[in-house]
């Protein structure tokens, strides 16, 4: 068994193994990123978000390159809505309503062109993808089947958004007794306060639900750099 990986974190260094470790992408879905998606609707500028994408992009790369296991998940309903709680449908004034046609599609539709997750972060063949109709990954879904089928223990979380869907998902793991490292950089939220809270929410308390690192910490430990080679000798000639 290799020494666990140790990442600087907040409040204290995160050690994890790649074995028993995932990272899990968590809706980077177009209804969430995209203009005239689910999340444009409830009145919300999409740019805020589209700055994950390039450094959750380079530290899916090196999950992936270093053997770790990946789990995306997407926020959505089936078409007929009846998996979508008449509290959620109704909730606010969105311009549309989930079930609607939008730009991208019926807005949150499992199968229609918005739901799916951005191509940047496109799942590639031998990932999961769990389909969720609620906020946290583990209500009404198989991911903790997932999860203790491939004993994963710890939970690389990056994804959006940082103060719903993620909270709600790190929250839910810790209850179950994972332990989650949130990658700041690779979350995102459409209010920058929130942002800055929700990462310290995570870590104050002596991590009170989770860690909180950023990606390039994380890189550093996934793929370190090769050790400089050593001088050959000269060849006696
Ligand atoms: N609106 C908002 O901030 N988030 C969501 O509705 N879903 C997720 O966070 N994925």
């Amino acid at each position: 068994m290799p020494d666990p990986l140790r990442v600087p974190a907040r409040p204290e260094p995160f050690t994890f193994d790649i074995a028993t470790t995932a990272l899990v992408v968590i809706d980077m879905q177009r209804d969430f990123l995209l203009p005239g998606g689910f999340g444009e609707t409830l009145g919300n500028d999409v740019a805020l978000l589209q700055q994950v994408v390039p450094p959750l992009a380079e530290l899916l790369a090196a999950a992936r390159a270093a053997g770790m296991m990946v789990i995306h998940t997407r926020e959505g309903h089936l078409p007929d809505l009846s998996d979508c709680p008449p509290a959620k449908l109704s909730r606010g004034a969105p311009s549309m309503r989930i079930g609607d046609q939008g730009a991208l599609g019926r807005i949150l539709i499992r199968g229609e062109y918005g739901h799916d997750i951005v191509d940047e972060l496109a799942p590639i063949d031998g990932e999961v993808v769990i389909d969720k109709p609620g906020k946290g990954a583990f209500y009404g879904t198989t991911f903790g089947d997932v999860l203790v089928e491939n004993g994963i223990t710890r939970l690389i979380v990056t994804g959006v958004t940082t103060e719903v869907c993620v909270h709600t998902t790190v929250r839910e793991a810790n209850d179950r007794g994972y332990e989650a490292l949130v990658v700041s950089d690779c979350v995102g939220s459409y209010f920058p306060e929130f942002q800055r809270i929700g990462l310290e929410m995570i870590a104050a308390q002596g991590g009170i639900f989770g860690w909180v690192s950023d990606s390039a910490s994380i890189i550093s430990v996934l793929s370190p750099e090769p050790a400089a080679p050593s001088p050959q000798p000269a060849l006696a000639g």
